[in-house]
């Protein structure tokens, strides 16, 4: 009997749910619980860490589980290494959902790092008003440059103060769109944006405004994540898991 365990928080898992609501595949939806209030979901839903990999190896047995289609967002690295080793131990058969990464086109002025920290230090030292589009756990590393004014877009308004002397905050929820993005950063005066290589249309819009605008983009590459299938649709992955024994 199949059982799905579906590692959510994108786009791509949320159109994958949708899809398996429709069947009659026994699946479960799984939020880390880091927004106040996460979009509901069509499918049975958890919220909150399994308690790293010895955690979620007792979850897939305890539940029965037998597939775990890890559709979290590329940065969660952690939620990913995890499931690739849960999975080994349990036995239970892992397969990725993941978009592919964006490429700069034409009129991109993009600056390619490989880290947060690095991103800080091609920041210039002259002060500049910088859209820190990357959600709120990143937030500390930019304090090392406090001359800069960086507007923050968060999901829910912050619980502490923030680690930053100069900020303006947006409290917002994607997907966002290019026209919304660009007024944002023309009322914000914005000279960089700083991004991470999430891929996929949600986050898009900040780099089509950037473009429009002429704006520097510095783009934080993905972190590296265990081996698995990494498939790109919701077909592919319908048929993973009618291929892969249960
Ligand atoms: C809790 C679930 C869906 C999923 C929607 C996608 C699109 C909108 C764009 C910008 C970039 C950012 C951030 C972002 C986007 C989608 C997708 C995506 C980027 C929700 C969600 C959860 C989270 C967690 C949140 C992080 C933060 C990152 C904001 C729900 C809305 C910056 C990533 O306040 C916090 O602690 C926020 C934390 C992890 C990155 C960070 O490190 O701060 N996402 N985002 C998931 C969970 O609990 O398991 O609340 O409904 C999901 C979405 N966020 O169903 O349609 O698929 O990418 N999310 C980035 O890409 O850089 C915003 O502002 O331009
Ligand atoms: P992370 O750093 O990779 O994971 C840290 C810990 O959070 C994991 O070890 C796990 O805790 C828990 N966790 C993460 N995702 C989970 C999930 N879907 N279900 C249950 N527990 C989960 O994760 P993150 O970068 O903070 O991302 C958290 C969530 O936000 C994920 O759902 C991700 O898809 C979504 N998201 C993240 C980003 C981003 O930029 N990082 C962007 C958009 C959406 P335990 O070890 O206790 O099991």
């Amino acid at each position: 009997m199949t059982r799905i365990l579906l590692l959510g928080g994108t786009t791509e898992a949320s159109t994958l749910a949708k899809t398996l609501a429709e069947t009659d595949m026994d699946a479960v939806f799984s939020y880390a619980g880091r927004t106040a209030k996460p979009v509901s979901q069509p499918l049975p839903t958890r919220i909150g860490g399994f308690g790293g990999v010895q955690g979620l190896a007792a979850y897939l047995q305890a539940e029965g589980i037998t597939h775990v289609v890890d559709a979290t967002h590329p940065f969660a690295a952690q939620m990913s290494r995890n499931a690739a080793h849960a999975c080994e131990l349990a036995d239970v058969p892992v397969c990725a959902f993941e978009r592919p990464v964006w490429q700069a086109g034409e009129g991109d002025q993009w600056v390619h790092v490989d880290s947060i920290e690095e991103a800080v230090e091609v920041l210039p030292s002259l002060p500049a008003r910088v859209f820190l589009a990357i959600g709120k756990q990143n937030l500390a590393q930019f304090a090392a440059k406090p001359q800069h004014h960086y507007l923050l877009r968060l999901v829910d308004e912050p619980e502490a103060p923030l680690p930053l002397p100069h900020t303006t905050v947006e409290i917002a929820r994607g997907p966002f769109d290019a026209a919304g993005d660009t007024a944002l950063m023309q009322r914000h005066g914005i000279t960089h944006v700083v991004a991470k290589n999430a891929g996929g249309a949600g986050a898009a819009a900040k780099l089509s405004a950037a473009r429009g605008l002429g704006l520097p983009v510095i783009m934080i590459g993905r972190p590296q994540v265990p081996e698995r299938p990494v498939l790109g649709s919701v077909a592919e992955v319908m048929a993973w898991l009618s291929h892969s024994p249960a």
